[in-house]
């Protein structure tokens, strides 16, 4: 049977990245349709054409000799879906079913747990820029009392979190071997050290794991694919 067509509708400067790394990985042969943000750094309506929330990544499966298609979104979604069609090997999964039940634990997690309090965190720093002075002052003092009371504790909490489990993994997620989980969370850790939400230094284990996944071939390939399609790194 002929491999199906894969479009992956993607938009620039967001989680898509991950897809783009996860299919590169695994040698997959993929189209990338791109969306560029608007000056609100909202996805643009057209997107919605293809799914009706109009989030990125989206992805499109096509049966080449049937026309039928299938449209996957949410991440951990996307992500379980090509570990279950497209990587028979189990070269980003594991095979103790153990493992490979933690791996399946952290595509929920990512969006569940880990992601809200970094993008409270986002919202916030974008509401402390979004009036002039005087009025940033309040509101300035508004996102500071949210982050106190809730986020910033709450990304610390993932933080460290992540930085035990790194510690005691051989230096991966799961099973000291790159696996889905490692490509699914990478994202929202870099942009934590490099927005300064959280300080590299704090946090060693995760500082090394950055450095070894992102030194891997394929993430290479998807970044000039990312960038030639309006991302920023
Ligand atoms: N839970 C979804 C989140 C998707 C999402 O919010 N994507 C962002 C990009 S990182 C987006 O499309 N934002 C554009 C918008 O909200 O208009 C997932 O895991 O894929």
């Amino acid at each position: 049977m002929s491999s199906p067509i894969i479009r992956v509708h993607w938009l620039n400067e967001s989680r898509a990245f991950k897809v783009l790394w996860l299919l590169e990985y695994l040698k997959l042969d993929y189209e990338i349709i791109p969306y560029m943000r608007d000056e609100g750094r909202r996805a643009p309506e057209s997107l919605k054409k293809i799914h009706p929330l109009g989030r990125s990544p989206v992805v499109e499966v096509e049966d080449r000799a049937t026309g039928k298609k299938k449209v996957l979104a949410e991440s951990g979604y996307i992500f379980q879906y090509v570990l279950q069609h497209f990587d028979p090997k189990g070269s980003l999964n594991n095979a103790d079913p153990d493992k490979a039940e933690e791996i399946q634990y952290y595509l929920h997690y990512a969006e569940g747990s880990m992601m809200p309090p970094f993008f409270i965190e986002y919202l916030l720093s974008m509401v402390r820029n979004a009036t002039p002075f005087p009025l940033s002052y309040l509101t300035g003092k508004v996102a500071d009392k949210i982050s106190e009371r809730y986020s910033r504790g709450e990304t610390k909490n993932q933080l460290d979190f992540l930085e035990g489990q790194l510690s005691k993994n051989q230096g991966y997620l799961v099973g000291g071997k790159l696996s889905a989980a490692d490509i699914l969370i990478c994202l929202p850790l870099q942009m934590a050290f490099s927005r300064k939400t959280a300080d590299a230094k704090d946090y060693p284990h995760i500082d090394k794991w950055l450095n070894t996944v992102t030194s891997d071939a394929a993430y290479k390939v998807a970044k000039e694919k990312a960038q030639a399609n309006g991302g920023k790194f």
